[in-house]
Protein backbone atom coordinates (compact mmCIF):
# COMPACT_ATOMS: atom_id res chain seq x y z
CA UNK A 1 0.00 0.00 0.00
CA UNK A 2 2.76 2.42 1.17
CA UNK A 3 4.13 2.84 -2.20
CA UNK A 4 0.94 2.82 -4.58
CA UNK A 5 0.16 6.59 -5.69
CA UNK A 6 -2.77 8.42 -3.85
CA UNK A 7 -5.83 8.49 -5.10
CA UNK A 8 -6.29 11.73 -7.67
CA UNK A 9 -9.38 12.48 -4.98
CA UNK A 10 -6.25 12.79 -2.41
CA UNK A 11 -4.36 15.47 -4.82
CA UNK A 12 -7.73 17.63 -5.21
CA UNK A 13 -8.51 17.83 -1.30
CA UNK A 14 -4.43 18.45 -0.71
CA UNK A 15 -4.73 21.18 -3.33
CA UNK A 16 -7.85 22.79 -2.40
CA UNK A 17 -7.22 25.46 0.33
CA UNK A 18 -9.06 23.51 2.92
CA UNK A 19 -11.94 22.56 0.21
CA UNK A 20 -12.02 26.07 -1.63
CA UNK A 21 -10.75 24.49 -4.90
CA UNK A 22 -12.01 26.73 -7.23
CA UNK A 23 -15.97 26.78 -6.72
CA UNK A 24 -16.27 30.18 -7.03
CA UNK A 25 -14.67 30.46 -10.08
CA UNK A 26 -17.39 27.41 -11.16
CA UNK A 27 -20.07 28.92 -9.73
CA UNK A 28 -19.29 32.54 -11.77
CA UNK A 29 -18.37 30.30 -15.19
CA UNK A 30 -22.17 31.10 -16.99
CA UNK A 31 -21.20 28.74 -20.09
CA UNK A 32 -22.09 25.61 -18.75
CA UNK A 33 -24.56 24.10 -16.25
CA UNK A 34 -21.53 21.91 -15.07
CA UNK A 35 -18.57 22.91 -12.30
CA UNK A 36 -14.67 22.01 -12.83
CA UNK A 37 -13.97 18.65 -12.43
CA UNK A 38 -12.17 18.97 -9.58
CA UNK A 39 -15.06 20.76 -7.83
CA UNK A 40 -17.14 18.11 -8.12
CA UNK A 41 -15.01 16.22 -5.95
CA UNK A 42 -15.16 19.59 -3.35
CA UNK A 43 -18.61 19.93 -3.72
CA UNK A 44 -19.54 17.24 -1.74
CA UNK A 45 -18.22 18.56 1.48
CA UNK A 46 -20.41 21.18 1.13
CA UNK A 47 -23.33 19.00 1.15
CA UNK A 48 -23.41 19.09 -3.17
CA UNK A 49 -23.43 16.68 -5.93
CA UNK A 50 -23.66 17.49 -9.70
CA UNK A 51 -25.57 15.05 -11.50
CA UNK A 52 -27.19 15.00 -15.03
CA UNK A 53 -31.10 14.17 -15.67
CA UNK A 54 -30.22 10.50 -17.13
CA UNK A 55 -33.88 10.25 -18.16
CA UNK A 56 -33.28 12.95 -21.24
CA UNK A 57 -29.41 12.06 -21.40
CA UNK A 58 -29.40 10.04 -24.96
CA UNK A 59 -31.83 12.89 -26.25
CA UNK A 60 -29.62 15.69 -24.95
CA UNK A 61 -26.43 13.95 -26.62
CA UNK A 62 -28.65 13.25 -29.71
CA UNK A 63 -29.61 16.89 -30.08
CA UNK A 64 -26.00 17.71 -29.25
CA UNK A 65 -26.62 19.11 -26.04
CA UNK A 66 -24.69 19.38 -22.90
CA UNK A 67 -26.09 16.68 -20.06
CA UNK A 68 -29.07 18.78 -18.21
CA UNK A 69 -26.69 19.29 -15.18
CA UNK A 70 -28.94 19.29 -11.79
CA UNK A 71 -27.35 19.80 -8.13
CA UNK A 72 -28.33 17.75 -5.27
CA UNK A 73 -28.00 19.51 -2.16
CA UNK A 74 -28.53 17.35 1.17
CA UNK A 75 -28.98 19.16 4.51
CA UNK A 76 -27.81 17.71 7.56
CA UNK A 77 -29.65 17.18 10.64
CA UNK A 78 -27.94 15.42 13.34
CA UNK A 79 -30.66 12.76 14.44
CA UNK A 80 -33.32 13.84 11.82
CA UNK A 81 -34.96 16.30 14.03
CA UNK A 82 -36.14 19.51 12.52
CA UNK A 83 -39.09 21.98 13.57
CA UNK A 84 -41.88 23.12 11.88
CA UNK A 85 -40.65 26.09 10.62
CA UNK A 86 -37.39 24.63 9.31
CA UNK A 87 -40.08 22.19 7.78
CA UNK A 88 -42.00 24.91 5.85
CA UNK A 89 -38.83 26.76 4.45
CA UNK A 90 -37.56 23.43 3.43
CA UNK A 91 -41.62 22.58 1.74
CA UNK A 92 -40.91 26.00 0.18
CA UNK A 93 -37.10 26.08 -1.24
CA UNK A 94 -37.98 22.64 -2.91
CA UNK A 95 -40.83 24.35 -4.78
CA UNK A 96 -39.08 27.72 -6.03
CA UNK A 97 -35.58 25.59 -6.56
CA UNK A 98 -35.80 21.86 -6.54
CA UNK A 99 -37.87 19.70 -8.19
CA UNK A 100 -41.01 20.47 -5.85
CA UNK A 101 -40.53 17.22 -3.58
CA UNK A 102 -38.46 16.52 -0.75
CA UNK A 103 -36.27 13.63 -0.32
CA UNK A 104 -35.99 12.22 3.75
CA UNK A 105 -32.77 9.85 3.55
CA UNK A 106 -32.10 7.14 4.76
CA UNK A 107 -29.50 8.33 7.37
CA UNK A 108 -32.18 11.30 8.66
CA UNK A 109 -31.40 14.12 5.89
CA UNK A 110 -33.31 16.09 3.36
CA UNK A 111 -32.02 15.99 0.12
CA UNK A 112 -33.34 18.41 -3.11
CA UNK A 113 -33.13 17.39 -6.38
CA UNK A 114 -33.06 19.17 -9.45
CA UNK A 115 -31.27 22.37 -8.31
CA UNK A 116 -29.69 24.42 -11.19
CA UNK A 117 -26.30 26.03 -10.48
CA UNK A 118 -27.19 29.80 -10.77
CA UNK A 119 -29.71 28.58 -7.84
CA UNK A 120 -27.17 26.75 -5.97
CA UNK A 121 -25.90 29.41 -3.68
CA UNK A 122 -29.15 31.52 -2.47
CA UNK A 123 -30.99 27.64 -2.34
CA UNK A 124 -27.82 27.46 0.39
CA UNK A 125 -28.13 30.17 1.60
CA UNK A 126 -31.62 30.20 2.96
CA UNK A 127 -30.79 26.85 3.99
CA UNK A 128 -28.38 28.11 6.64
CA UNK A 129 -31.00 31.18 7.06
CA UNK A 130 -33.11 27.97 8.49
CA UNK A 131 -30.30 27.35 10.89
CA UNK A 132 -30.01 23.84 9.16
CA UNK A 133 -26.50 22.88 7.50
CA UNK A 134 -25.25 21.18 4.57
CA UNK A 135 -21.69 21.12 5.24
CA UNK A 136 -20.32 17.95 5.54
CA UNK A 137 -23.13 15.92 4.79
CA UNK A 138 -21.12 14.49 2.03
CA UNK A 139 -17.50 14.15 1.70
CA UNK A 140 -14.81 12.64 3.33
CA UNK A 141 -15.81 13.53 6.99
CA UNK A 142 -18.37 12.62 9.15
CA UNK A 143 -21.60 12.57 7.58
CA UNK A 144 -25.04 13.39 9.61
CA UNK A 145 -24.73 11.74 12.86
CA UNK A 146 -27.70 8.93 12.85
CA UNK A 147 -29.97 8.48 16.13
CA UNK A 148 -33.21 6.80 17.28
CA UNK A 149 -35.67 9.22 16.42
CA UNK A 150 -38.85 7.69 18.58
CA UNK A 151 -39.07 9.85 21.56
CA UNK A 152 -41.54 7.55 22.99
CA UNK A 153 -39.10 4.87 23.86
CA UNK A 154 -37.20 5.89 26.55
CA UNK A 155 -37.03 9.09 29.01
CA UNK A 156 -33.51 9.73 28.06
CA UNK A 157 -34.37 9.98 25.09
CA UNK A 158 -33.41 13.73 24.51
CA UNK A 159 -30.45 13.37 26.65
CA UNK A 160 -29.49 10.59 24.14
CA UNK A 161 -30.12 12.55 21.13
CA UNK A 162 -28.15 15.66 22.42
CA UNK A 163 -25.17 13.50 22.53
CA UNK A 164 -25.66 12.74 18.79
CA UNK A 165 -25.42 16.31 18.27
CA UNK A 166 -22.29 16.95 20.06
CA UNK A 167 -20.40 13.92 17.90
CA UNK A 168 -22.00 16.27 14.95
CA UNK A 169 -20.85 19.44 16.02
CA UNK A 170 -17.30 17.78 17.57
CA UNK A 171 -16.69 16.93 13.92
CA UNK A 172 -17.68 19.43 11.92
CA UNK A 173 -15.07 20.62 9.39
CA UNK A 174 -13.62 23.72 10.94
CA UNK A 175 -12.77 25.38 7.39
CA UNK A 176 -14.48 28.61 6.21
CA UNK A 177 -14.36 27.85 2.89
CA UNK A 178 -18.22 26.60 3.08
CA UNK A 179 -18.93 30.24 4.66
CA UNK A 180 -17.10 32.12 2.25
CA UNK A 181 -18.28 30.53 -0.83
CA UNK A 182 -21.47 30.35 -0.22
CA UNK A 183 -23.07 32.46 2.82
CA UNK A 184 -20.19 35.58 1.12
CA UNK A 185 -18.12 35.16 4.84
CA UNK A 186 -15.06 37.33 4.85
CA UNK A 187 -11.94 35.59 3.64
CA UNK A 188 -9.99 35.70 7.03
CA UNK A 189 -6.75 35.37 5.32
CA UNK A 190 -5.18 34.22 1.92
CA UNK A 191 -2.81 31.51 3.64
CA UNK A 192 -4.36 27.85 3.65
CA UNK A 193 -5.32 28.44 7.51
CA UNK A 194 -4.54 25.49 10.19
CA UNK A 195 -8.02 24.60 10.90
CA UNK A 196 -8.56 21.24 10.86
CA UNK A 197 -7.96 19.88 14.07
CA UNK A 198 -9.08 16.79 13.81
CA UNK A 199 -9.09 16.12 9.97
CA UNK A 200 -5.45 17.21 9.06
CA UNK A 201 -5.25 19.06 5.75
CA UNK A 202 -6.25 16.75 3.64
CA UNK A 203 -9.64 15.41 6.01
CA UNK A 204 -10.55 11.41 5.89
CA UNK A 205 -9.34 8.83 3.16
CA UNK A 206 -13.12 8.59 2.58
CA UNK A 207 -16.65 8.65 3.61
CA UNK A 208 -17.01 8.06 7.99
CA UNK A 209 -20.96 7.54 9.28
CA UNK A 210 -21.75 7.54 13.03
CA UNK A 211 -24.86 6.79 14.89
CA UNK A 212 -26.50 6.89 17.97
CA UNK A 213 -28.87 4.16 18.80
CA UNK A 214 -31.23 3.57 21.92
CA UNK A 215 -32.10 0.19 22.39
CA UNK A 216 -34.27 -2.11 22.08
CA UNK A 217 -34.63 -1.07 18.21
CA UNK A 218 -31.95 -1.12 15.63
CA UNK A 219 -33.78 1.74 13.55
CA UNK A 220 -30.44 3.00 12.99
CA UNK A 221 -28.99 -0.52 11.62
CA UNK A 222 -26.13 0.22 14.10
CA UNK A 223 -23.69 -2.33 12.73
CA UNK A 224 -23.82 -1.18 9.33
CA UNK A 225 -22.25 2.32 10.82
CA UNK A 226 -18.17 3.06 10.71
CA UNK A 227 -18.92 4.03 14.32
CA UNK A 228 -21.41 3.18 16.57
CA UNK A 229 -22.76 4.50 20.01
CA UNK A 230 -25.33 1.96 21.93
CA UNK A 231 -26.89 3.87 24.72
CA UNK A 232 -26.72 2.07 28.00
CA UNK A 233 -29.88 2.63 30.01
CA UNK A 234 -30.06 1.26 33.78
CA UNK A 235 -32.52 2.09 35.99
CA UNK A 236 -33.56 4.96 33.62
CA UNK A 237 -30.43 6.49 33.36
CA UNK A 238 -27.90 7.08 30.50
CA UNK A 239 -24.82 5.18 31.96
CA UNK A 240 -23.17 5.14 28.93
CA UNK A 241 -22.68 3.77 25.50
CA UNK A 242 -21.25 0.17 23.92
CA UNK A 243 -18.94 1.44 21.11
CA UNK A 244 -18.87 -0.08 17.68
CA UNK A 245 -16.61 0.34 15.00
CA UNK A 246 -16.26 -0.96 11.03
CA UNK A 247 -19.77 -1.29 9.34
CA UNK A 248 -20.55 -0.65 6.03
CA UNK A 249 -22.40 -1.46 3.12
CA UNK A 250 -20.57 -0.57 -0.44
CA UNK A 251 -19.40 -3.27 -2.51
CA UNK A 252 -18.44 -2.90 -6.39
CA UNK A 253 -19.99 -5.96 -8.45
CA UNK A 254 -17.15 -8.36 -9.26
CA UNK A 255 -14.90 -7.40 -7.41
CA UNK A 256 -14.70 -9.91 -4.17
CA UNK A 257 -11.78 -7.49 -2.68
CA UNK A 258 -15.23 -5.31 -1.50
CA UNK A 259 -17.67 -6.43 0.80
CA UNK A 260 -20.26 -4.99 3.01
CA UNK A 261 -19.24 -5.45 7.12
CA UNK A 262 -20.78 -5.60 10.45
CA UNK A 263 -19.14 -3.53 12.64
CA UNK A 264 -16.93 -4.96 15.91
CA UNK A 265 -17.64 -3.99 19.89
CA UNK A 266 -14.87 -1.83 20.66
CA UNK A 267 -15.99 -1.91 24.30
CA UNK A 268 -17.92 0.53 26.90
CA UNK A 269 -17.34 4.37 27.44
CA UNK A 270 -18.90 6.84 29.77
CA UNK A 271 -20.89 10.01 28.35
CA UNK A 272 -18.46 12.12 29.04
CA UNK A 273 -15.76 9.88 27.19
CA UNK A 274 -17.57 9.76 23.70
CA UNK A 275 -16.62 12.78 22.25
CA UNK A 276 -12.85 12.12 22.70
CA UNK A 277 -13.47 8.44 21.14
CA UNK A 278 -15.26 9.72 18.34
CA UNK A 279 -12.16 11.78 17.41
CA UNK A 280 -9.47 8.76 18.34
CA UNK A 281 -11.55 6.30 16.33
CA UNK A 282 -11.68 8.99 13.38
CA UNK A 283 -7.95 9.96 13.74
CA UNK A 284 -6.74 6.40 13.48
CA UNK A 285 -8.66 5.77 10.41
CA UNK A 286 -7.14 9.34 9.36
CA UNK A 287 -3.72 8.08 9.66
CA UNK A 288 -4.03 4.58 8.39
CA UNK A 289 -7.03 4.28 6.36
CA UNK A 290 -6.13 3.77 2.29
CA UNK A 291 -5.77 6.81 0.48
CA UNK A 292 -4.01 4.77 -2.45
CA UNK A 293 -7.54 3.08 -3.30
CA UNK A 294 -10.57 4.77 -2.51
CA UNK A 295 -12.47 0.90 -3.07
CA UNK A 296 -10.47 -0.07 -0.21
CA UNK A 297 -10.13 3.18 1.82
CA UNK A 298 -13.38 3.16 4.04
CA UNK A 299 -12.73 1.86 8.14
CA UNK A 300 -13.77 -2.00 7.59
CA UNK A 301 -11.01 -2.25 5.18
CA UNK A 302 -8.59 -0.57 7.57
CA UNK A 303 -9.50 -2.68 10.40
CA UNK A 304 -9.91 -6.00 8.38
CA UNK A 305 -6.33 -5.18 7.29
CA UNK A 306 -4.78 -4.82 10.62
CA UNK A 307 -6.96 -6.41 12.69
CA UNK A 308 -9.40 -5.91 15.73
CA UNK A 309 -7.21 -6.09 18.07
CA UNK A 310 -4.36 -4.04 16.65
CA UNK A 311 -7.16 -0.86 16.08
CA UNK A 312 -8.66 -1.65 19.29
CA UNK A 313 -4.99 -1.27 20.81
CA UNK A 314 -4.45 1.94 18.79
CA UNK A 315 -7.48 3.84 19.68
CA UNK A 316 -6.55 3.13 23.18
CA UNK A 317 -3.00 4.15 23.12
CA UNK A 318 -4.62 7.29 21.67
CA UNK A 319 -7.05 7.45 24.63
CA UNK A 320 -4.66 6.94 27.14
CA UNK A 321 -7.23 4.01 28.60
CA UNK A 322 -8.94 0.56 28.34
CA UNK A 323 -11.98 0.52 27.50
CA UNK A 324 -14.24 -0.89 29.74
CA UNK A 325 -16.17 -4.40 29.00
CA UNK A 326 -18.96 -3.87 26.51
CA UNK A 327 -22.37 -4.21 28.70
CA UNK A 328 -25.34 -6.72 28.00
CA UNK A 329 -27.31 -5.43 25.36
CA UNK A 330 -29.74 -6.99 22.88
CA UNK A 331 -31.15 -5.16 19.63
CA UNK A 332 -34.20 -5.96 18.09
CA UNK A 333 -36.34 -4.81 15.34
CA UNK A 334 -35.38 -2.28 12.71
CA UNK A 335 -37.99 -0.96 11.69
CA UNK A 336 -40.88 2.39 12.89
CA UNK A 337 -44.00 1.64 14.52
CA UNK A 338 -46.32 3.87 12.80
CA UNK A 339 -48.86 5.95 13.80
CA UNK A 340 -50.22 6.83 17.29
CA UNK A 341 -47.91 6.49 20.27
CA UNK A 342 -47.95 8.28 23.67
CA UNK A 343 -44.81 9.08 25.47
CA UNK A 344 -44.27 8.73 28.52
CA UNK A 345 -44.25 12.58 29.11
CA UNK A 346 -47.96 12.73 27.78
CA UNK A 347 -47.03 14.07 24.03
CA UNK A 348 -48.18 12.37 21.38
CA UNK A 349 -46.50 11.32 18.03
CA UNK A 350 -47.72 10.07 14.68
CA UNK A 351 -45.43 8.25 12.78
CA UNK A 352 -46.52 8.64 9.63
CA UNK A 353 -45.38 6.16 6.24
CA UNK A 354 -43.63 7.87 3.43
CA UNK A 355 -43.00 5.68 0.48
CA UNK A 356 -39.00 5.38 0.08
CA UNK A 357 -38.93 8.90 1.66
CA UNK A 358 -40.08 10.56 -1.25
CA UNK A 359 -42.41 13.82 -0.41
CA UNK A 360 -44.73 14.90 -2.81
CA UNK A 361 -48.17 15.85 -3.81
CA UNK A 362 -48.64 12.81 -6.57
CA UNK A 363 -52.39 12.51 -5.81
CA UNK A 364 -51.96 8.81 -5.48
CA UNK A 365 -55.11 7.71 -3.93
CA UNK A 366 -56.14 11.50 -2.51
CA UNK A 367 -52.78 11.52 -0.63
CA UNK A 368 -50.98 14.88 -0.99
CA UNK A 369 -48.47 14.52 1.35
CA UNK A 370 -46.03 17.33 0.79
CA UNK A 371 -49.28 19.60 0.95
CA UNK A 372 -50.55 17.77 3.69
CA UNK A 373 -47.49 18.15 5.97
CA UNK A 374 -47.13 21.92 4.92
CA UNK A 375 -50.65 22.18 7.03
CA UNK A 376 -49.60 20.45 9.61
CA UNK A 377 -46.37 22.36 9.89
CA UNK A 378 -48.19 25.50 10.46
CA UNK A 379 -50.15 24.56 13.61
CA UNK A 380 -47.31 22.12 15.23
CA UNK A 381 -45.57 22.88 18.24
CA UNK A 382 -43.57 19.75 18.53
CA UNK A 383 -40.91 19.16 15.77
CA UNK A 384 -40.54 16.40 12.91
CA UNK A 385 -38.26 13.65 13.10
CA UNK A 386 -36.84 11.72 9.90
CA UNK A 387 -36.89 8.10 10.59
CA UNK A 388 -33.72 5.66 9.30
CA UNK A 389 -36.75 3.94 7.14
CA UNK A 390 -37.22 7.46 5.49
CA UNK A 391 -40.75 7.44 7.39
CA UNK A 392 -41.50 11.28 9.30
CA UNK A 393 -42.40 11.59 13.07
CA UNK A 394 -44.40 14.12 14.04
CA UNK A 395 -43.46 14.41 17.26
CA UNK A 396 -44.33 15.89 20.30
CA UNK A 397 -47.94 17.02 19.55
CA UNK A 398 -49.37 18.61 22.82
CA UNK A 399 -53.01 16.55 23.51
CA UNK A 400 -54.44 20.35 22.62
CA UNK A 401 -53.35 19.71 18.98
CA UNK A 402 -53.61 16.34 18.43
CA UNK A 403 -57.59 16.66 17.11
CA UNK A 404 -56.28 18.87 14.67
CA UNK A 405 -53.48 17.31 13.15
CA UNK A 406 -55.16 13.43 12.99
CA UNK A 407 -58.05 15.91 10.95
CA UNK A 408 -55.45 16.93 8.83
CA UNK A 409 -53.72 13.61 8.22
CA UNK A 410 -57.23 12.48 7.37
CA UNK A 411 -57.88 15.73 5.08
CA UNK A 412 -55.01 14.79 2.81
CA UNK A 413 -55.20 10.72 3.27
CA UNK A 414 -52.22 10.57 5.30
CA UNK A 415 -52.69 7.62 7.22
CA UNK A 416 -54.37 5.44 4.66
CA UNK A 417 -53.61 1.29 5.71
CA UNK A 418 -49.82 0.37 5.13
CA UNK A 419 -49.08 -3.45 4.65
CA UNK A 420 -46.42 -4.94 6.98
CA UNK A 421 -44.35 -5.64 3.55
CA UNK A 422 -44.56 -2.40 2.34
CA UNK A 423 -43.57 -0.81 5.97
CA UNK A 424 -40.64 -3.01 5.85
CA UNK A 425 -39.44 -2.05 2.36
CA UNK A 426 -37.03 0.53 1.81
CA UNK A 427 -35.43 1.94 -1.82
CA UNK A 428 -32.38 4.33 -2.61
CA UNK A 429 -33.32 6.97 -5.53
CA UNK A 430 -31.51 5.32 -7.99
CA UNK A 431 -32.64 7.11 -11.61
CA UNK A 432 -33.14 9.46 -12.70
CA UNK A 433 -30.99 11.25 -10.54
CA UNK A 434 -28.33 9.27 -9.18
CA UNK A 435 -25.09 8.46 -11.59
CA UNK A 436 -23.90 5.16 -10.14
CA UNK A 437 -27.72 3.73 -10.89
CA UNK A 438 -27.81 0.88 -12.69
CA UNK A 439 -31.86 -0.31 -12.15
CA UNK A 440 -34.31 1.36 -11.30
CA UNK A 441 -34.99 1.15 -7.39
CA UNK A 442 -37.39 4.00 -5.58
CA UNK A 443 -39.36 3.92 -8.50
CA UNK A 444 -39.63 0.46 -8.36
CA UNK A 445 -39.96 -0.11 -5.02
CA UNK A 446 -44.11 0.03 -5.10
CA UNK A 447 -44.74 -2.14 -8.09
CA UNK A 448 -42.72 -4.62 -6.56
CA UNK A 449 -43.96 -4.48 -3.09
CA UNK A 450 -47.46 -4.89 -4.81
CA UNK A 451 -46.46 -7.93 -6.15
CA UNK A 452 -44.42 -9.56 -3.24
CA UNK A 453 -47.60 -8.53 -1.16
CA UNK A 454 -49.59 -10.91 -3.26
CA UNK A 455 -47.35 -13.54 -2.97
CA UNK A 456 -47.14 -13.79 0.64
CA UNK A 457 -51.16 -13.26 0.59
CA UNK A 458 -51.48 -16.43 -1.01
CA UNK A 459 -49.14 -18.42 1.32
CA UNK A 460 -51.14 -17.00 4.45
CA UNK A 461 -47.45 -14.87 5.42
CA UNK A 462 -48.47 -11.31 4.58
CA UNK A 463 -48.34 -10.72 8.72
CA UNK A 464 -44.81 -11.58 8.74
CA UNK A 465 -42.74 -8.25 9.23
CA UNK A 466 -40.41 -9.42 6.21
CA UNK A 467 -37.28 -6.72 5.78
CA UNK A 468 -37.35 -6.08 1.85
CA UNK A 469 -34.58 -3.45 -0.04
CA UNK A 470 -33.97 -2.51 -2.68
CA UNK A 471 -30.68 -0.61 -4.29
CA UNK A 472 -29.85 0.33 -8.30
CA UNK A 473 -26.26 -0.65 -7.53
CA UNK A 474 -24.12 -2.44 -5.03
CA UNK A 475 -23.11 0.84 -3.22
CA UNK A 476 -25.62 -0.33 -0.56
CA UNK A 477 -27.45 3.24 0.24
CA UNK A 478 -30.87 1.58 1.09
CA UNK A 479 -28.24 -0.88 3.51
CA UNK A 480 -29.43 -4.02 1.65
CA UNK A 481 -26.99 -6.58 2.40
CA UNK A 482 -28.56 -6.81 5.77
CA UNK A 483 -32.41 -7.17 4.33
CA UNK A 484 -33.99 -10.23 4.38
CA UNK A 485 -34.71 -9.53 1.24
CA UNK A 486 -32.09 -7.88 -0.84
CA UNK A 487 -32.30 -6.70 -4.43
CA UNK A 488 -29.47 -5.27 -5.98
CA UNK A 489 -29.28 -3.48 -9.04
CA UNK A 490 -27.25 -5.02 -12.20
CA UNK A 491 -28.63 -3.64 -14.91
CA UNK A 492 -31.72 -1.95 -16.41
CA UNK A 493 -34.85 -4.83 -14.73
CA UNK A 494 -31.56 -6.77 -13.45
CA UNK A 495 -30.78 -7.26 -9.86
CA UNK A 496 -28.74 -9.55 -7.56
CA UNK A 497 -31.01 -11.51 -5.23
CA UNK A 498 -30.00 -11.38 -1.38
CA UNK A 499 -31.45 -13.83 1.13
CA UNK A 500 -30.52 -14.36 4.47
CA UNK A 501 -30.07 -11.32 6.79
CA UNK A 502 -31.25 -10.95 10.20
CA UNK A 503 -34.73 -9.32 10.82
CA UNK A 504 -32.65 -7.00 12.85
CA UNK A 505 -29.84 -6.07 11.57
CA UNK A 506 -27.27 -8.43 12.69
CA UNK A 507 -26.04 -10.75 9.85
CA UNK A 508 -25.45 -10.16 6.72
CA UNK A 509 -27.47 -11.41 3.44
CA UNK A 510 -26.34 -14.15 0.83
CA UNK A 511 -26.29 -13.87 -2.57
CA UNK A 512 -28.92 -16.46 -3.86
CA UNK A 513 -29.16 -15.36 -7.82
CA UNK A 514 -27.82 -13.12 -9.41
CA UNK A 515 -28.42 -10.51 -12.47
CA UNK A 516 -32.33 -11.97 -12.38
CA UNK A 517 -35.31 -9.95 -13.81
CA UNK A 518 -38.36 -10.06 -11.64
CA UNK A 519 -40.26 -12.99 -13.13
CA UNK A 520 -37.40 -14.92 -11.61
CA UNK A 521 -37.32 -13.18 -8.70
CA UNK A 522 -40.89 -13.82 -8.05
CA UNK A 523 -41.51 -17.46 -9.12
CA UNK A 524 -38.04 -18.60 -6.71
CA UNK A 525 -39.81 -16.53 -3.90
CA UNK A 526 -43.15 -18.12 -4.63
CA UNK A 527 -41.54 -21.46 -3.98
CA UNK A 528 -39.69 -20.36 -0.62
CA UNK A 529 -42.90 -18.07 0.71
CA UNK A 530 -44.95 -21.87 -0.07
CA UNK A 531 -41.96 -23.46 2.14
CA UNK A 532 -41.63 -20.89 4.80
CA UNK A 533 -45.44 -20.77 5.67
CA UNK A 534 -45.34 -24.81 5.87
CA UNK A 535 -42.19 -25.16 7.43
CA UNK A 536 -41.26 -22.01 9.56
CA UNK A 537 -40.50 -22.60 13.56
CA UNK A 538 -42.97 -20.58 16.18
CA UNK A 539 -41.60 -16.87 15.41
CA UNK A 540 -38.75 -17.72 13.33
CA UNK A 541 -38.48 -14.39 11.22
CA UNK A 542 -37.96 -15.33 7.02
CA UNK A 543 -33.85 -14.50 7.47
CA UNK A 544 -33.14 -17.11 9.62
CA UNK A 545 -35.95 -19.30 8.38
CA UNK A 546 -33.52 -19.07 5.02
CA UNK A 547 -30.26 -19.81 6.67
CA UNK A 548 -31.66 -23.04 8.69
CA UNK A 549 -33.40 -24.32 5.48
CA UNK A 550 -30.05 -23.55 4.06
CA UNK A 551 -32.01 -21.26 0.94
CA UNK A 552 -28.53 -19.86 1.34
CA UNK A 553 -25.57 -20.43 4.01
CA UNK A 554 -25.24 -17.92 6.80
CA UNK A 555 -22.91 -15.19 6.17
CA UNK A 556 -21.00 -14.60 9.12
CA UNK A 557 -18.86 -11.67 8.55
CA UNK A 558 -17.71 -9.52 5.83
CA UNK A 559 -14.88 -11.40 4.81
CA UNK A 560 -17.22 -14.38 3.71
CA UNK A 561 -19.81 -12.21 1.87
CA UNK A 562 -18.84 -13.96 -0.89
CA UNK A 563 -18.16 -17.39 -0.20
CA UNK A 564 -20.21 -20.23 -1.50
CA UNK A 565 -23.38 -18.75 -3.45
CA UNK A 566 -26.32 -19.93 -1.93
CA UNK A 567 -28.44 -21.35 -4.97
CA UNK A 568 -28.96 -24.68 -3.62
CA UNK A 569 -32.08 -24.68 -1.21
CA UNK A 570 -35.43 -25.32 -1.25
CA UNK A 571 -36.20 -24.55 -4.65
CA UNK A 572 -33.73 -26.60 -6.29
FE1 LIG B 1 -25.32 6.68 -0.65
C1 LIG B 1 -23.19 7.42 -3.16
C2 LIG B 1 -27.75 8.45 -2.10
C3 LIG B 1 -27.11 6.50 2.21
C4 LIG B 1 -23.34 4.11 0.40
N1 LIG B 1 -25.40 7.79 -2.31
C5 LIG B 1 -24.40 8.02 -3.20
C6 LIG B 1 -24.80 9.08 -4.22
C7 LIG B 1 -24.40 10.41 -3.68
C8 LIG B 1 -24.31 8.84 -5.66
C9 LIG B 1 -23.02 9.49 -6.07
O1 LIG B 1 -22.00 9.35 -5.37
O2 LIG B 1 -23.02 10.12 -7.13
C10 LIG B 1 -26.35 8.90 -4.18
C11 LIG B 1 -27.17 10.11 -4.60
C12 LIG B 1 -28.48 9.68 -5.21
C13 LIG B 1 -29.42 10.76 -5.43
O3 LIG B 1 -29.73 11.06 -6.60
O4 LIG B 1 -29.91 11.35 -4.45
C14 LIG B 1 -26.53 8.38 -2.77
N2 LIG B 1 -27.03 7.46 -0.03
C15 LIG B 1 -27.95 8.09 -0.81
C16 LIG B 1 -29.25 8.31 -0.08
C17 LIG B 1 -29.96 9.59 -0.46
C18 LIG B 1 -30.15 7.08 -0.33
C19 LIG B 1 -31.57 7.16 0.14
O5 LIG B 1 -32.36 6.54 -0.53
O6 LIG B 1 -31.87 7.79 1.16
C20 LIG B 1 -28.74 8.25 1.38
C21 LIG B 1 -28.29 9.58 1.89
C22 LIG B 1 -27.83 9.49 3.30
C23 LIG B 1 -27.51 10.79 3.96
O7 LIG B 1 -28.44 11.53 4.27
O8 LIG B 1 -26.33 11.05 4.22
C24 LIG B 1 -27.54 7.34 1.21
N3 LIG B 1 -25.19 5.57 1.04
C25 LIG B 1 -26.11 5.57 2.06
C26 LIG B 1 -25.90 4.44 2.90
C27 LIG B 1 -26.74 4.05 4.11
C28 LIG B 1 -26.22 4.67 5.37
O9 LIG B 1 -25.31 5.51 5.35
O10 LIG B 1 -26.73 4.32 6.43
C29 LIG B 1 -24.82 3.74 2.38
C30 LIG B 1 -24.27 2.40 2.89
C31 LIG B 1 -23.49 2.52 4.13
C32 LIG B 1 -22.06 2.79 3.82
O11 LIG B 1 -21.71 3.94 3.58
O12 LIG B 1 -21.28 1.83 3.75
C33 LIG B 1 -24.38 4.47 1.22
N4 LIG B 1 -23.52 5.94 -1.24
C34 LIG B 1 -22.92 4.84 -0.70
C35 LIG B 1 -21.74 4.55 -1.47
C36 LIG B 1 -20.75 3.38 -1.23
C37 LIG B 1 -19.72 3.72 -0.24
C38 LIG B 1 -18.67 2.65 -0.12
O13 LIG B 1 -18.14 2.46 0.96
O14 LIG B 1 -18.36 2.01 -1.11
C39 LIG B 1 -21.70 5.50 -2.51
C40 LIG B 1 -20.65 5.61 -3.63
C41 LIG B 1 -19.35 6.18 -3.17
O15 LIG B 1 -19.21 6.68 -2.05
O16 LIG B 1 -18.42 6.10 -3.96
C42 LIG B 1 -22.84 6.35 -2.34
FE1 LIG C 1 -27.34 5.51 -6.31
FE2 LIG C 1 -26.41 3.09 -5.92
FE3 LIG C 1 -26.84 4.69 -3.85
FE4 LIG C 1 -28.88 3.70 -5.14
S1 LIG C 1 -27.34 2.49 -4.01
S2 LIG C 1 -28.62 5.85 -4.56
S3 LIG C 1 -28.16 3.61 -7.22
S4 LIG C 1 -25.34 5.02 -5.42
Amino acid sequence: MDNKPLSDVERIKSASRHLRGTLLESLDNAITGSIAEDDTQLSKFHGIYQQDDRDSRSERKRQKLEPAYRFMIRARLPGGVCTPQQWLAVDQLADEYANNSLRLTTRQAFQFHGVVKRNLKTTLQRINQTLLDTIAACGDVNRNVMCSPNPYLSDVHAEVHSWAAKISAHLTPQTRAYHEIWLDGERLTDDPEVVEPVYGDTYLPRKFKTAVVIPPQNDVDIFTQDLGFIAIIENDQLVGFNVTVGGGMGTTHGDTATYPRLADTLGFCTPNQVLDVATQVVTTQRDFGDRTNRKHARLKYTIDSRGIDWFKHEVELRLGRKFEEAREVSLRGIGDRLGWEKGADGFYHFTLFIDSGRVKDDDVNGRRLKSGLREIAVIHTGEFRISPNQNLVIANISLANKAAIESLLTKYTLHAPVSVLQSHAMACVALPTCGLAMAEAERYLPELVGKVEKLADKHGIEDQPIVLRVTGCPNGCARPFVAEIGLVGKGPGRYNFYLGGGHNGERLNKLYLENVDEQVILDELDVIFEHYACDRQPAEAFGDYCVRARVVTATRSGIDFHDDTGRGGVTS
